[in-house]
Parts: structure tokens; C-alpha cells; sequence
């Protein structure tokens, strides 16, 4: 019998490409080109499984384009860039890549809001400019992390690991708001206290943004919101581009109306609104949370067991979906 016909849409690890080799006829892209949606219908038509990246769009124009694909496995835990009611009509699988980068996402979380309160990479640009030339009482004074007030709004896996950090390791009061309120028991473990959104934005000294991007959590975070938190506050996104309001956070960070921000995922990215980059009381990294070597091996690694499951029969390890299958 013939092997599975997969395209792996990325370049990625070439120890995951081989494993897949051994159980696919594999298309890879080993010179990294970002196809546009007609490209990558052009290169699917022939396949029966895919490995994406957040950079390629799984919708119903693609998949009417493509009837042999059965599985888009993402090598990402958010999986917005999958249209999965689409998916799910079309009878095509939907996989990502959950648990494996959960700590080290938190990891970055943490390194973002330390960079941001204690003003790290906007002394260091002012260090580098020969800038530095004495002592002063102000001199690139921050906010304190220590038994300071965590917000954290999304309280899943990583919102779980980032609570922790805070109340265990930095004795910080954590609050948090999600849609659905967690377990005594994990709230206790997190020493986590439920709040509604309102009194999670007036109160918090660090607001850590953790949620999944929906069409609902469109710019959960715009004008409205930046005006009701403290004018001491810091913002922190690590969750996607498009839940903030770019150019309102630019604006409020233009006017000190909030003390900073650390943005990891950006609207539109890698565009980044021109407005960020011109405001100083702001760290700007290019999605990178959950890029550690070993992660990002876990994650590739998992999105090829998934393709690995899938086409061997015992169903997908981590799926998004459950769609009826579309015939080989
Ligand atoms: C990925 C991410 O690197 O897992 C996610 O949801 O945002 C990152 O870990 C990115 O989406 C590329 O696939």
C-alpha cells in the first residue's frame, strides 16, 4: 500500500522531518517560503495531511480547493488560523499542540512582565546610545513585582502556570477573569481569586492577557478598557495579535495614560503598528513565547505524532475537532 501523501508548510526540525519521512511521501519546505492561500491549495491538492504553522489559513475556500486533505495538524496550541466549523463540515481533522509548551510560555510570560515593570530593554537601548554617563534617584525606576496585584485574564493552562509563578515565586496577589471559573481546588493551588473583568482592570498591577483569539475576544482589550486601569499599571500580551487594540495601546502608552507594555503577538503581525515603535515605555518581541529548543522539538513532535495517529487509525492525540472523515 501506498504511503500517506503529506506537506509539512514550514521548515522545521529535519530530525521531525525524517521521522514523518518514515511514514509519509513527504513535500517539506525546507527553504522556509511562505505560500500565499493559492500556492498552498496548488501544493495540497495532491495530499492527504498537512503540518501547519499560526502562518497558514485552514478555511472553507482552501478546503473546497482541496478534497483529499483528511488532517491539518498545527504545530501551535491556539489554532486560530483554522476555520474548524469548515473543517468539521468538510470532514476534515483539526490537531494541535497543547501541554508541551505550557511552562515555557509561562517562563516567557514572566520574563515579559519582569522586562516591562523594571524598564530592561528601554534602559539597555539608553545604555548601548552612551547615554548612561551618572547615578540618579529616578534613573529607569519601574514598578514593583513583588507583592504587587497579578491580573491575569484567560485562566486556562498557561494563564494556571503564569498564577503560579507569581503567587508561589513572586508572593504577588493574583486575580483573575475567564469565562469559566476554576476548581476550589485549583484555585487554591494557583492562589488564584475570582473577579469579574471591571474589577480585574481597576485593580491590577500587571495585567497578563492569556486568552484564545475568537471572533468574541476581538480587541477585548481596546480604549475603553486601557482608561480603566490603574495609570501605574503594565499590560502584557502573549496571547494573540488582535486581542489588544494596537493603536489604542499606542495612544494610551504615547500618553502615560498606563506605564508600559510587553507585547509578544501583534494585529497583523509581523506587520507591527508603526505607532508601537515610536513609544519608548514599551518591549516588543516577535512571538517568541514559546520558542526554547526543546518546546518547539516537543511541539513539532507532537504535530507529527498526531499525522502519525491519524493515518495509523488510532484517531489523533490531540484534536480540536471531531468531523465524520472524508473518504480516501
Ligand atoms: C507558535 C503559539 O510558535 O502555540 C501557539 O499558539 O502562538 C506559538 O507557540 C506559533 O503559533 C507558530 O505556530
Amino acid at each position: 500500500m501506498s504511503k500517506p501523501r503529506i506537506l509539512i508548510a514550514r521548515n522545521i526540525f529535519p530530525e521531525v522531518v525524517e521521522r514523518l519521512s518514515q511514514h509519509f511521501e513527504v513535500e517539506a519546505n525546507p527553504d522556509d517560503v511562505i505560500w500565499s492561500p493559492a500556492e498552498l491549495a496548488q501544493r495540497l491538492a495532491d495530499k492527504d495531511g498537512v503540518l501547519t504553522t499560526g502562518s497558514q489559513r485552514v478555511d472553507a475556500a482552501l478546503l473546497a480547493a482541496v478534497p483529499r486533505l483528511k488532517i491539518a495538524a498545527n504545530m501551535a496550541v491556539g489554532y486560530n488560523n483554522f476555520d474548524v466549523d469548515a473543517m468539521t463540515a468538510a470532514g476534515v481533522q483539526g490537531t494541535n499542540t497543547p501541554d508541551v509548551l505550557t511552562e515555557t510560555t509561562a517562563d516567557f510570560g514572566f520574563a515579559l512582565l519582569m522586562a516591562t515593570a523594571r524598564r530592561v530593554t528601554e534602559s539597555e537601548h539608553y545604555l548601548r546610545a552612551g547615554q548612561w554617563t551618572r547615578w540618579s534617584y529616578d534613573l529607569f525606576a519601574g514598578s514593583d513585582i513583588h507583592g504587587s496585584t497579578l491580573g491575569i485574564l484567560g485562566m486556562g493552562r498557561i494563564g494556571q502556570g503564569i498564577a503560579r509563578r507569581g503567587a508561589h515565586g513572586f508572593g504577588m496577589n493574583v486575580i483573575y477573569h475567564n469565562r469559566s471559573r476554576l476548581s476550589p481546588e485549583l484555585e487554591a493551588e494557583c492562589k488564584a481569586r475570582y473577579v469579574g473583568k471591571e474589577e480585574l482592570l481597576r485593580t491590577a498591577d500587571h495585567l497578563m492577557l492569556v486568552l484564545p483569539y475568537t471572533p468574541q475576544s476581538h480587541h477585548t482589550i481596546g480604549a475603553a478598557e486601557l482608561a480603566q486601569m490603574k495609570p501605574t499599571a503594565n499590560l502584557i500580551n502573549i496571547a494573540r495579535g488582535g486581542i489588544v487594540d494596537d493603536a489604542a495601546l499606542a495612544q494610551a502608552l504615547k500618553e502615560r495614560r498606563i506605564a508600559a507594555a510587553g507585547l509578544d503577538v501583534f494585529e497583523g503581525e509581523p506587520e507591527v503598528n508603526p505607532a508601537l515603535l515610536e513609544v519608548p515605555n514599551v518591549v516588543l518581541t516577535p512571538h517568541i513565547a514559546s520558542a526554547t529548543v526543546p518546546t518547539r522539538l516537543a511541539m513539532a513532535n507532537l504535530a507529527a505524532d498526531n499525522l502519525i495517529a491519524f493515518f495509523d487509525g488510532r484517531g489523533p492525540l490531540t484534536p480540536v475537532n471531531t468531523p465524520a472523515g472524508r473518504g480516501s
